[in-house]
């Protein structure tokens, strides 16, 4: 009789448990459907969202599944009472088998949905409409704005804003003169290094307006906590605003990008 009361007990509350986790995850608008991820502000962030939160249902629908074997084992086969050692066993081919075979499906399964997404994410095109050299260097940050022929630049007190017009795709041209700096926007969902000698690229569509604030993401040195930025998603039309007030205040050229086939104005 106790049993069958507790064997319920266990039930409704597997029920509950199961139902709650099903139903934050089906909710993408709230930060525990997104799994802690911030809100996607780009039109390629719902895809890196549905990898990220892709990936932790099936870690969770493998760990119920362990979890619920390994309790299952523990309550099943406990000792009981009058029971001496239970038989001893070496060798188990099938089950080898299975833990070999099984791992291995599990990760071509990652592998392939990380792959895909990775590949479309990272592709260039000609599809952008402007382009913007994000030049990382110790501290701070300069953007080079390649289309319009202005720039930006900050220091670590005075950190810069990189304005994008929004709906409208931008490439990003990522270059670093010394070390190797990352640029993260948490809320486009993606971050990429810059790697001295090289032109790292990608490009993405932001679809929100707003203000999201950015920051190097690779250790770099002793002010890299003071690598920060702010990206300013505006209308077009504030945008070419903003662009014919850098020109006014003389901010025209490039900075320099360390790149070598290029020559930079300081
Ligand atoms: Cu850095």
């Amino acid at each position: 009789m106790k049993s069958t009361v507790r064997r319920k007990q266990i039930r409704t509350l597997s029920a509950l448990l199961l139902g709650s986790v099903l139903l934050s995850g089906c909710s993408f608008d709230n930060e525990y459907g997104r799994l802690g991820m911030p809100e996607p502000v780009t039109e390629e962030g719902n895809r890196i969202l549905s990898l990220w939160q892709g990936s932790w249902l099936a870690a969770l629908i493998v760990g119920v599944l362990v979890w619920g074997l390994l309790i299952w084992a523990i309550v099943a086969y406990r000792r009981k009472e009058g029971d001496g050692l239970p038989e001893q066993t070496r060798y188990n081919v099938p089950l080898e088998i299975l833990y070999t075979v099984a791992p291995l499906l599990m990760i071509l399964a990652l592998f392939y949905f990380s792959q895909r997404d990775q590949t479309i994410l990272t592709k260039v095109d000609d599809s952008h409409s402007h382009s913007v050299n994000v030049v990382g260097w110790r501290w701070s940050w300069a953007f080079n704005y390649l289309d319009e022929g202005v720039y930006e630049v900050g220091t670590p007190g005075e950190p810069p804003v990189l304005w994008l017009p929004v709906d409208e795709k931008v490439r990003f041209e990522l270059t670093s003169p010394d070390v190797i700096h990352s640029f993260w926007v948490p809320a486009f969902l993606m971050k990429m290094d810059l790697v001295p000698g090289r032109v790292n690229e990608f490009a993405l569509t932001p679809n929100t307006e707003g203000v999201f604030m950015g920051k190097c993401a690779e250790l770099c040195g002793v002010d890299h906590s003071r690598m920060l930025f702010d990206v300013k998603v505006v209308t077009r039309a504030e945008y070419d605003a903003h662009i014919a007030d850098l020109k006014e205040r003389g901010q025209i050229g490039k900075i320099d990008s360390g790149r070598t086939d290029i020559a930079g104005v300081s």
